[in-house]
Formats: structure tokens, sequence, C-alpha cells
């Protein structure tokens, strides 16, 4: 706890030890910390949170920190959840889809990390590459409507991608950077980019990404730049919605652009 750099810590139970797997001890003992929850939940417009299933007090937890979410009026519920690996034991993987089905209402979208997805040989490395893809997309997905940019991207526009209306809740995120080139390589066939559910980008119901650049004063380059988003990236079938943002970084270097895609799919 002290390591963390984080500047609110709140500690669940009396001694930090973890809840040896059992989720209805952890439940007991975060129902004494509701009074913190809800100080940290009251006010704000939107609340991320993130979950590690497989375990006690991830799994113990989040039932109630959603639920003070939704009672403290939170405007934006963003869950974001890992499933554990098959190497942990299929019972846990079991338990963890059937909790997160069941915590799939309480929140307004999902985003998930299935460590079955991952290419990595070890634990150590799937958990690290989980970490960043969860800093990854809550980053990118609230940073649309925190950043500065220049064609505006808002807290509505952030509202109605998280409720256009699809079977599911779940957002899927994948991320680019490098020269304009690269990029329209890279996204000349972009729906292969999604993951296996949608059979092709005319599967995408919705779609909000960014594109993003140091300097935008250069003419040729940013007509290039709207020449590949057009092309690309507006030939969706017709009921599908896109919204999108530009914005300036001063951290990339010249004539790279970054481009962070987010969508809903049809199923
Ligand atoms: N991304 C990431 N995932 C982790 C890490 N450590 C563990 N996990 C995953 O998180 C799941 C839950 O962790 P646990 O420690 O078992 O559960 P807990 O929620 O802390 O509850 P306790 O049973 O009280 O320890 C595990 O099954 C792993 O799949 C990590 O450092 N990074
Ligand atoms: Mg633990």
């Amino acid at each position: 706890m002290d390591e963390l750099s984080l500047c609110g810590k709140y500690l669940i139970g009396q001694e930090g030890l973890g809840s040896g797997k059992d989720r209805f001890l952890a439940e007991y003992e975060c129902s004494k910390s509701f009074p913190a929850i809800e100080s940290v939940l009251r006010g704000r417009l939107v609340a991320v949170f993130v979950v590690c299933l497989g375990g006690g007090t991830g799994e113990g937890c989040i039932r109630s920190f959603l639920q003070k979410a939704r009672e403290v009026g939170n405007k934006a519920i963003i869950l974001v959840a890992t499933i554990p690996h098959s190497s942990e034991g299929a019972e846990k993987r079991k338990n963890a889809l059937g909790l997160l089905k069941a915590l799939e209402p309480m929140a307004d979208a999902l985003y998930t990390v299935d460590y079955d997805d991952s290419r990595h040989a070890t634990l150590t490395e799937v958990f690290q590459e989980a970490d960043r893809k969860i800093i990854g997309f809550t980053d990118s997905l609230w940073g649309m409507v925190l950043r500065r940019c220049m064609i505006t991207f808002d807290f509505n526009d952030f509202r109605t991608f998280l409720q256009f209306p699809t079977p599911s809740k779940h957002i899927d995120f994948f991320m680019l950077t490098g020269s304009l080139d690269f990029l329209r390589k890279e996204v000349k066939d972009w729906g292969k980019k999604l993951p296996a559910k949608y059979s092709s980008a005319d599967e995408v119901a919705m779609a909000v990404f960014s594109i993003e650049n140091a300097d935008w004063s250069d003419d040729k380059e940013t007509t290039e730049a709207m020449d590949m988003v057009h092309e690309r990236f507006l030939q969706l079938p017709p009921d599908a919605e896109v919204k999108w943002g530009i914005y300036p970084d001063e951290t990339l270097p010249p004539h790279q652009f970054r481009l962070r895609v987010f969508t809903k799919c049809k199923r």
C-alpha cells in the first residue's frame, strides 16, 4: 500500500493480507468501507472500476462498488475486467465469466482483457501486458473528453457512445502509432484489427476515434491525414455511427501520428 503512488488509498479489511479467495469475507469487510467508497464516488461524472476477476477481494467487492456508483449518481460507469488464464483453473475462469455477465447490467460500458488471448508464455508477462492494456484503454477513452481537442469530442459524445444500443456493452479498442504511410497500410483493412466476433468492419455499430499529431500546422500532412481518415474510417455502413476528434500531442516526434480506435459491435 505504501508503495502505491495513488492520492487516495483505502484498505479493505484490517490487515491487508488478502481474503484467501473468500468472496464472502471480502464482501463483509467491503460493507464496512461504504462511507469511504461513497466519499470517493460522490460528485464524480465518471467512475472507472478495474477488477481482476478470479480472487476473493475483487470479486467480493466489485458488485457493491458498482451499486454505490449508481446510487451516488455517477453519470458514466465503466467496468474494466480481466479474465483469469486457463492455467489458473477452469473453475476460476467459469466463475469469473459468470460474474461478468451478472455485472454487465450494472455498468454503462465494459472493457475486458482475457488472459487466454495473450501470446505471452509466463503469467508475469500476461499480467504486465494486461496492465498496459488497461492503462492504455482507460487513459485513451476518458482522454477523448479531457484532452485539448481541435475537433470537439465532448462528454455528451462520450455518453452517446456508451449508450449506443448494441446487444452487449463491450467496447473494443486498438491503438497505432507511426508515419502516415504506416497508418495508411495498417488501416487498409482495419476490420482485421478488430476481435474475431466482428467478421468485418461492417459489423461495427459505432466507432469513436482520435487522430493525434504534434504539429497540425503542416497543411499538406494535415490534408493527407484527413484524407486517410475519410477513405478508411468513414466508409462504414450507413447505419453505423462515427464520432472522432483531432488532438495535438507535443510528445509525438515530427511526422508521427497516433490513432486510437474504439468500437462497439452489432452482435
Ligand atoms: N493485470 C494483473 N492481473 C493480476 C495480477 N496479479 C494477479 N492478477 C490476476 O488477478 C486475479 C485475482 O487476483 P487474486 O490475488 O487471486 O485476487 P484478489 O482479488 O486480490 O483477492 P484475494 O483472494 O483476497 O487475494 C488472478 O486470478 C490473476 O488472474 C497483476 O499484477 N496484474
Ligand atoms: Mg490478492
